[in-house]
């Protein structure tokens, strides 16, 4: 579909968005469902942010409770939407069957990630894959959507059906309305966003951001994946990474739950996706909590990570 003029974006919401792009239609309403979720789980956060009521914030036990409301919250929609045969949460320790057993689509969630960051009044977000295969079943080839939803200044959400990259906010009237369709990234953008201590950087990964830092990329680094991942996105290029550490090898990142969605959403902006040597979306999963280190973002940042990592 050809970008809506300016003049009437605003007037674009998500559900007429996704039929002028010919999206399924259970998928539309999917979509639509979960959308609509991250009006409650921000209410949750708000009613949790005790620093509203003059109270001495939230943290440890309290966040963990942020988190498992969120992912309750996310369970009961999605229990009766009708379209959603099984739920792989990063909440949950197993697979949770949801319907008959006999719907479309199979969805993984982070429900809300980042919470440690809650109290510091830094964006947080939330992380959704839809799949119409079993997700460990693995990737590319069974993921039909992807979506975030950032819990900042604006409630923005991101989603793309395989059809363009797509970001709304959410109106005072509560609807998400279209504030940037078809994200294009540059080849090369400006910004590196930089996980893992230094001291536990592999050389060749120590050796691909010392280039970068010569390159003159400015750091933007929250420690909220969606919003440092959102900037990435919204600035149209640059890099965000959490490598494979010498103290942990895979990194610190989920595959499923985080990594996937995004290499998504990423792909279909002009992005890439790799761990170094593979693609994201070509990762088979080994088991739901499996992490892997990522490198994501604009073009020339991801083939020059592929090249120092590969020296
Ligand atoms: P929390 O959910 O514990 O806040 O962790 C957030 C996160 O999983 C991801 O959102 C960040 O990109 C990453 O961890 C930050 O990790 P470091 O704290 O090691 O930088």
């Amino acid at each position: 579909m050809d970008n809506i003029s300016d003049a009437t974006k605003g007037f674009v919401d998500l559900r007429r968005h996704m039929w002028m792009e010919g999206v399924e239609v259970d998928l539309r309403r999917l979509l639509w469902q979960i959308a609509v979720t991250g009006k409650y789980i921000s209410a949750k956060i708000d009613e949790s942010n005790r620093k509203l009521a003059g109270l001495k914030n939230i943290y440890g036990e309290d966040q963990l409770a942020l988190d498992k409301s969120s992912d309750e919250i996310l369970l009961n929609q999605l229990k009766f939407s009708g379209f959603v045969r099984e739920y792989a949460s990063e909440e949950q320790a197993t697979i949770v069957p949801v319907g008959t057993g006999a719907e479309k689509y199979f969805v993984t969630a982070d429900p809300l990630d980042g919470s440690s960051l809650v109290d510091t009044n830094l964006a947080i977000g939330t992380i959704i894959g839809i799949h119409d295969e079993p997700v460990l079943e693995g990737g590319r080839e069974n993921m039909v959507a992807a979506m975030y939803i950032t819990y900042g200044p604006l409630i923005t959400m991101v989603y793309s059906a395989g059809k363009g990259t797509h970001e709304f906010v959410l109106n005072r009237e509560g609807e998400y309305v279209l504030s940037e369709e078809n994200i294009e990234l540059k080849e090369k953008g400006s910004i590196y966003s930089i996980g893992g201590l230094r001291k536990d950087w592999t050389a060749e990964h120590t050796a691909y951001i010392e280039f970068l830092e010569k390159e003159g990329y400015k750091l933007r680094y929250s420690g909220g994946f969606v919003p440092d991942i959102n900037q990435i996105m919204i600035k149209k290029g640059g890099v965000f990474t959490y490598p494979a550490l010498k103290t942990a090898e895979r990194g610190k990142l989920r595959l499923i739950f985080e990594l996937q969605p995004m290499a998504f959403l990423m792909e279909q902006a002009g992005g890439m996706a790799t761990d170094g040597n593979r693609d994201i979306l070509s990762i088979k999963p080994e088991s739901l909590d499996q992490r892997n280190p990522i490198y994501i973002g604009s073009r020339y940042e991801i083939e020059k990570a592929k090249e120092f990592l590969n020296t």
